[in-house]
């Protein structure tokens, strides 16, 4: 943590690339407020930090690249460049493969040295002690009650009890859970749009400004999204109607937005002795999320693309992969039949 400050406070420049979801934002604004200075590139549609991001660096002339909660980086990527990179992430450790660069990289993730999955967001709080509504947006928004929970709870009662003590409850069953809903739904669709979200949320200091829209900029960021709430609730609604057995498979056509990654985890909170799988297809391609509570994942869903075109990957109880149209139907069938062994 030392360290993370340290960088942050000696960068002139720094561009942050960040992970589109609440935690990878929440730690871009964090870091981006306490140097008070820098450029933030979202980075969408992929885990991986590619090579065309290049680009952003020298068009910005960074002296110094943050990466934060993105689980990958290619290897392109981190030979094209010149400057110093930090990574801070608490996905599966890259640590042995980032080590074998000779560049100035430093990489923090607290699997490493905690032995803990800490996200990124609640990393930065420890780091500057700032700005905890939106730490707490982060953290809770990948499933985590920080150690700051209370604090939180101290300092805005109604939106979020004390008394929840189980991270699911306070996502899916609190007012804090439906701030992260539409910080997770400004980060959706047009990217110009999406842009202008961003620049309003930095201007943003209470999470009130956007619940009761009492800003400008709050105001913008809360009508940004009821048209994209609203979707999501239909295809809420129709999933739940999906659940068989053991299993539970949404599948649908994306016509704008995805909604695969909030759709599977509020699934598994409503059903969390299924097995999730929700999935959208765009131009031919399954983009799937996947989630179970009881079962490891990664090594079932490894197994179910042998031979398939196909990738995926992720956390114990929460993958996402990649599979063609052809092949959703025995990518399904192996994983079901996994879970019946
Ligand atoms: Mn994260």
């Amino acid at each position: 943590m030392q360290s993370i400050k340290i960088e942050v406070e000696r960068a002139e420049r720094p561009i942050f690339f960040y992970d589109d979801d609440p935690d990878g934002l929440s730690s871009f604004v964090q870091f981006y407020k306490a140097k008070g200075a820098g450029k933030g590139v979202i980075v969408k549609s992929s885990p991986q930090l590619k090579p065309i991001y290049l680009r952003k660096v020298q068009e910005y002339n960074a002296d110094v690249v943050f990466v934060l909660d993105k689980p990958l980086i290619s290897e392109e990527f981190i030979n094209g460049l010149d400057i110093p990179l930090r990574w801070i992430d608490h996905h599966e450790s890259q640590k042995n493969w980032i080590n074998g660069f000779k560049k100035d990289i430093f990489y923090y993730n607290p699997r490493d040295s905690l032995g803990m999955n800490i996200p990124v967001s609640d990393i930065a709080y420890r780091v500057f002690k700032e700005n905890l509504w939106m730490a707490m947006v982060g953290a809770v928004g990948d499933w985590t009650l920080p150690e700051f929970s209370s604090d939180f709870c101290n300092e805005y009662p109604d939106l979020l009890d004390p008394s929840i003590k189980e991270p699911g409850k306070a996502l899916f069953e609190s007012e804090l859970g439906h701030l992260i809903k539409i910080i997770s739904f400004m980060l959706k669709g047009n990217t110009r749009r999406i842009n202008s979200a961003i620049m309003s949320l930095l201007k943003v200091n209470s999470p009130y400004e956007i619940l009761h829209q009492s800003s400008p900029p709050g105001r913008f960021i809360y009508k940004g999204v009821e048209s994209i709430e609203k979707e999501y609730n239909k295809h809420l609604e129709e999933a739940k109607r999906a659940a068989k057995d053991n299993f539970l498979i949404y599948l649908y056509e994306g016509k704008r937005f995805s909604f695969t990654k909030e759709l599977s985890n509020e699934l598994l909170y409503l059903f969390p002795d299924k097995l999730i799988i929700v999935g959208r297809e765009t131009k031919g391609i399954f983009k799937l999320s996947i989630r179970a509570s009881n079962v490891e994942l990664p090594p079932i869903v490894e197994a179910a693309l042998q031979g398939l075109s196909g990738s995926g990957g992720g956390h114990e109880h929460a993958c996402g992969a990649e599979v063609k149209h052809d092949d959703l139907d025995l990518f399904i069938e192996r994983i079901k039949n996994f879970i019946k062994e």
